[in-house]
């Protein structure tokens, strides 16, 4: 997408055509799949959102309508209607069909496009069937229609009167099927985007209703006075705040604003989050540097001042004070420059000596004007140093017992192959499935690690204690990634990582208590796609001499649909995965060509964390219910 923003007014002729983005989709949306049929409504929101930002705006509402199209509508200006002095016509339709650059139209202020600097509409319209843009403004309702990929149907032209005091623009796509793989809206994606569009734009009301849902008359709306201070509450909500009301701060310099809300809490994982004009910056940069830098001198210079620390202590580091902490920064420039691969890291230099100074300054007499927090926050990051001495001291007894007894190696059925990326390793509940396994397996490229005891539930333990946990050394040693500060991915021994439970409730917990251990202690494990969870059947029919395995109820229905009904099947339904001879459970489960893999993936941090909290909590009746009636973050795959 690098060069396409780059382009000025000289190149509107050039680049006029709506044809191009219709030609190259994935230039300026990325994907065709359901991403990219999501973006087009960011497309369109951020124009609204921007206008919010220059303080004409507070209501937006986000429509699934019936038919897939979607509907945003405001209450700011409403998009200039009179004559475009470069291109001659009106400026709504300008804006909707020529691919321009940012900022041309609109003057300064916080814009939030990310990448595309308010093209947004023009490509809307070019991969939409069709859209429908209705301008309030100046008493007068003001309307234009462009069809298959964004051409006029017929100019701008007013279609009746409103009161002086309605002003606003609405929107109406269907997005191009022929464009799109798919063209069904995720009610919940959308949400999830809109409830934090609104954490982050304080005093905004975002609404966001589903047409399609006989039920849903009202929507649900999202206003958020207290901003980021809420989205750290929201958070924590489930958590124990480790200190009573969530720490803030916010200052600006040069025109770049900058806002940090922070609360830290009893668990011992970090949750940071942050924005530049309200885009996630997934890979932090130079905002998130300079507050976490300043957090942990800050801390320290307090710690050795308050004599909670002493001289023959050692200094905190980063990792000690970030455990427990949930943190949103935002920030809004002027003139952002994102970085990495996927834009997801600000670049801007500058920004890191302000984010120091801002949050240093807070923060300091924060702690000197709150001692009694000041104390749980400094003991809770004490505590976490020392866990780190001590998982230190675990792991060098990991890696010796590793070497001299051959413990991990003596349970673990390791493959023949050393090419990690055609090695794959089973972990297998219980030793007669495991056995099965073993002797079913393809032995050059399958390793079978079988579980006996139960899992440590890491969501409740520090690296320390994990680590003393057998089954979790043994895991550790056999993906050969080491853990923590020594974690290294390029060390994995095998490019797919297969859970292999039974399809009963202990099967699930199991299942979870591995996916918390990755999530938390292996997350790039999960995020590069390496984990996958083994699907094995549900059913077997018998049926004259044909034997067949299916997975799920529906395919079973499908397949008694197929069968002679002279012959009485013969249906059993799957126990556990130990009841399964090996070859069966070869093929059906274990074999690259037959089986069904779903890989698991992690759509979203925030939910993620929430969904652990909740399965992994004290509460138990949800948990159950919940592990039952979800397979969590799979997707299905044809591996
Ligand atoms: C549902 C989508 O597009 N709202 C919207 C867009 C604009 C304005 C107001 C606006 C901007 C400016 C001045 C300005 C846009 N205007 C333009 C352009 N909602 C939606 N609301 N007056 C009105 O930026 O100066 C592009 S978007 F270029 F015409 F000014």
């Amino acid at each position: 997408m690098s060069n396409e923003q780059h382009y000025d007014a000289k190149d509107i002729q050039v680049l006029g055509g709506l044809e191009a983005i219709r030609k190259r989709p994935g230039m300026y949306i990325g994907t065709t799949d359901v991403k990219g049929l999501h973006h087009l409504v960011w497309e369109i929101v951020d124009n609204s959102i921007d206008e919010a930002l220059a303080g004409y705006c507070q209501n937006i509402e986000v429509i699934i309508n019936k038919d897939n199209s979607i509907t945003v509508k405001d209450d700011g200006r409403g998009i200039p209607v009179e004559n475009h002095p470069k291109t001659g016509i009106s400026t709504v339709e300008t804006v909707y069909t020529i691919l321009h650059a940012g900022g041309k139209f609109g003057g300064g202020g916080y814009k939030v496009s990310g990448g595309l600097h308010g093209v947004g509409a023009a490509v809307v319209n070019a991969l939409s069937k069709w859209v429908e843009v209705t301008v309030y403004k100046d008493e007068k309702v003001h309307f234009i229609r462009f069809e298959n990929g964004g051409k006029t149907k017929k100019p701008l032209s007013i279609i009746g009167e409103c009161e002086e005091k309605r002003t606003g623009t609405s929107v109406t796509f269907k997005p191009d099927p022929e464009i799109f793989v798919t063209d069904v809206y995720d009610y919940d994606t959308l949400m999830v985007r809109i409830r934090e569009l609104a954490f982050l734009n304080k005093g905004l009301s975002l609404t966001i209703r589903d047409d399609r849902d006989e039920e849903d008359t009202t929507g649900e709306t999202f206003l958020y006075e207290g901003g980021i201070k809420e989205y750290v509450n929201f958070i924590n909500q489930n958590k124990t705040p480790v200190h009573n009301d969530v720490i803030h701060f916010e200052g600006m310099e040069d025109n770049v604003f900058l806002e940090i809300a922070m609360q830290y809490n009893t668990t011992y994982n970090e949750n940071t989050y942050s924005f530049v004009n309200n885009i996630n910056t997934h890979d932090g940069g130079t905002h998130e540097e300079g507050v976490k830098r300043a957090l942990t001198r800050v801390i320290n210079s307090y710690a050795r001042k308050a004599n909670i620390l002493k001289e023959k202590d050692e200094s905190l580091i980063g990792d000690d004070v970030k455990e427990g902490l949930t943190m949103i920064i935002s920030c809004k420039h002027p003139n952002p420059q994102f970085e990495g691969q996927t834009k997801g890291r600000l670049g801007n230099s500058e920004v890191r000596r302000l984010s120091d100074s801002i949050f240093a300054k807070g923060f300091e007499r924060f702690l000197l004007e709150n001692p009694e927090e000041a104390k749980a926050i400094i003991g809770k990051a004490i505590l976490a140093c020392r866990a780190r001495n001590a998982a230190k001291k675990a792991r060098e007894i990991t890696r010796k017992s590793d070497l001299s007894l051959g413990n991990t190696f003596g349970k673990l059925n390791d493959c023949k192959s050393k090419d990690p990326k055609e090695c794959e390793i089973f972990l297998v509940e219980g030793d007669s499935a495991g056995g099965s396994a073993k002797m079913g397996r393809d032995s050059n490229t399958q390793a079978i690690l079988p579980l006996r005891g139960k899992i440590l539930n890491v969501e409740k333990a520090r690296l320390d204690k994990a680590l003393s946990n057998e089954e979790i050394r043994t895991i550790i040693t056999a993906f050969g990634t080491g853990i923590g500060e020594e974690f290294d991915i390029n060390k994995l021994r095998y490019d797919k990582i297969i859970i292999m439970t039974d399809a009963d409730v202990d099967g699930s917990h199991i299942r979870v208590l591995l996916l918390t251990l990755f999530y938390r202690f292996f997350r790039p494990l999960v995020e590069k796609g390496h984990i996958y969870a083994a699907q094995p059947p549900l059913y077997k029919i018998k049926h004259g001499k044909t034997e067949k395995y299916v997975l799920n109820d529906e395919e079973f229905d499908e397949y008694m649909k197929t069968l002679n009904p002279n012959i009485k099947p013969i249906i059993s339904r799957m126990k556990g995965l130990g009841e399964m001879n090996p070859d069966d459970l070869y093929e059906t489960t274990m074999d690259i060509n037959k089986r069904v893999l779903k890989k698991i993936t992690v759509p979203d941090c925030v939910a993620a964390d929430a969904i652990f909290e909740k399965l992994m909590g004290d509460e138990v009746e949800p948990r159950r219910k919940f592990i039952e009636e979800n397979a969590i973050y799979t997707k299905n795959i044809d591996a």
